[in-house]
């Protein structure tokens, strides 16, 4: 590996990434929707790293569901994924779910040896919200409430039960609009090659032309409600592959594949 990379005179040629998105880890109680067992999560993502060579995981935001649960009782709930997460080199984006967070990035980009760029963020400043002045305002303002609030347990309590009972009333997950994601991506792709969002739980991916340029915008669904939906991508020759699996599916194939051995 060393030689390779000393070959390419690039200190991280990133060439194979797999972006997951939208888990919305939880504490495992009722009113969650991650659903997954630890570690056949884990076993999904070993096999696809082995399998196509993955030099770096990305997840794209909405890795934990921060509006209805605390960051310790999640970590408490999941500590085998928590360790997972720690002991590798991955890379965490913000999502608009876990924006208290302390780490995340806001987006993260990779330029491959032709300058062309890959531009990964989550998509949530597409939504009025967070995309226009006023809505960051709005937005910013709730996030400290949130933050001064969470230092008191009583009041937290409230405001979870607050969510829960929202929750129940405009079932989610809602429809979302996916032309708006759409066309936040193709403003982006005036600058960019790639554009990867997620938020909307739809996996979807779409290319078009800008001065004879080829651009794609690609979404990489979600990995909650025990589904695992990605993407896969060489950052050389910009070919993907759109992951769409279940934790069921995902468990089969172990059967299969431990059958033929
Ligand atoms: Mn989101």
């Amino acid at each position: 590996m060393a030689d390779i990379l000393t070959l390419h005179n690039q200190e991280s040629l990133i060439m194979n990434i797999l972006v997951l998105s939208d888990l919305h880890i939880d504490t495992c109680d009722n009113f969650g929707t991650f659903q997954w067992d630890e570690m056949d999560l884990i076993m999904q993502i070993e096999s696809l790293r082995d399998t196509y060579n993955i030099d770096k995981v990305i997840f794209n935001g909405d890795i934990y569901e921060l509006i209805k649960y605390r960051l310790d009782d999640i970590r408490k709930a999941n500590p085998v994924l928590m360790r997972y997460f720690r002991d590798n080199d991955f890379i965490f984006i913000k999502g608009n779910h876990d924006l208290v967070s302390d780490d995340g990035l806001d987006f993260y980009e990779i330029t491959n040896s032709s300058g062309q760029i890959i531009h990964i963020e989550h998509g949530h400043n597409a939504d009025w919200l967070n995309g226009s002045r006023i809505g960051r305002l709005i937005g910013k303002l709730g996030l400290s409430l949130l933050k001064s609030v969470s230092r008191c347990r009583l009041a937290m309590k409230i405001y979870f039960k607050i969510v829960a009972f929202e929750e129940q009333i405009n079932h989610i997950p809602k429809n979302y609009n996916t032309i708006k994601y759409l066309t936040y991506a193709l403003k982006l792709l005036r600058k960019y090659d790639v554009v990867i969002l997620s938020h909307t739980h739809k996996l979807e991916s779409h290319h078009t032309y800008y001065l004879n340029k080829k651009k794609r915008y690609l979404n990489s669904g979600t990995c909650s409600l025990g589904r695992f939906q990605g993407i896969l991508m060489n950052t050389e020759t910009l070919k993907y592959e759109l992951i769409k699996e279940t934790k069921e599916s995902v468990k089969n194939s172990y059967h299969i594949s431990y059958a033929i051995q």
